[in-house]
């Protein structure tokens, strides 16, 4: 297992499957989520108004049409009401359910965005903690050997994640 953290625009990467942090109707919106949509094309829109959404904390795999990924994971993130509301487990879900998807799907590589981290207002220090413990045990606990790539969009998170995964 190699985990390495990169700056920049997951839909541009060129691996197994990205990820993207949904909305429960998984029908597109903004940040990622709407870039991973532009990227993709209109297929992705049509394919995913076929599954019915998703519930916060699991998560469901389309093709990546036009993106250079050949898969999309799409998760649904937790929005942050101040810690209260189950917040960090639903979190730690979203990575778990993205990991045994990566799996089933005999993945070799996945790149994750800070799911949760824009609009959802989760606190970033946390969620990167949340993130990176959470993909280290999943891939220990199953022994699975893949290259997971954690892509920063701006530099806080960036160097949040370096922190962390020197620790
Ligand atoms: N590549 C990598 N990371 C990105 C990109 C990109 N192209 N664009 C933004 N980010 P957000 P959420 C970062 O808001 O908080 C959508 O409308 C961004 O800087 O995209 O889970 C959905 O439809 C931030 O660090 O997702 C939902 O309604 C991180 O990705 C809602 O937002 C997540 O920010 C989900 O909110």
């Amino acid at each position: 297992m190699k985990i390495s953290v990169i700056e920049g625009d997951i839909t541009t990467l060129n691996v197994d499957a990205i990820v993207n942090a949904a909305n429960v109707s998984l029908c597109g919106g903004g940040g990622v989520d709407g870039a991973i949509h532009r990227a993709a094309g209109p297929e992705l829109l049509e394919h995913c108004r076929t599954l019915g959404g998703c519930e916060t904390g699991l998560a469901k795999i389309t093709k990546g049409y036009q993106l250079p990924a050949r898969y999309i994971i799409h998760t649904v993130g937790p929005v942050w009401y101040g810690g209260m509301k189950n917040e960090p487990e639903l979190l730690a879900s979203c990575y778990r359910e993205s990991i045994r998807l990566a799996i089933e799907y005999k993945l070799t590589s996945l790149a994750f965005p800070a799911i949760s981290c824009g609009s959802y207002r989760f606190p970033t220090e946390q969620a990167c903690k949340i993130a990176i413990r959470e993909v280290k045990d999943a891939l220990e606990r199953e022994s699975y050997n893949i290259d997971v790539y954690f892509v920063a969009f701006d530099k806080k998170v960036f160097r949040q994640l370096n922190q962390i995964l020197k620790q």
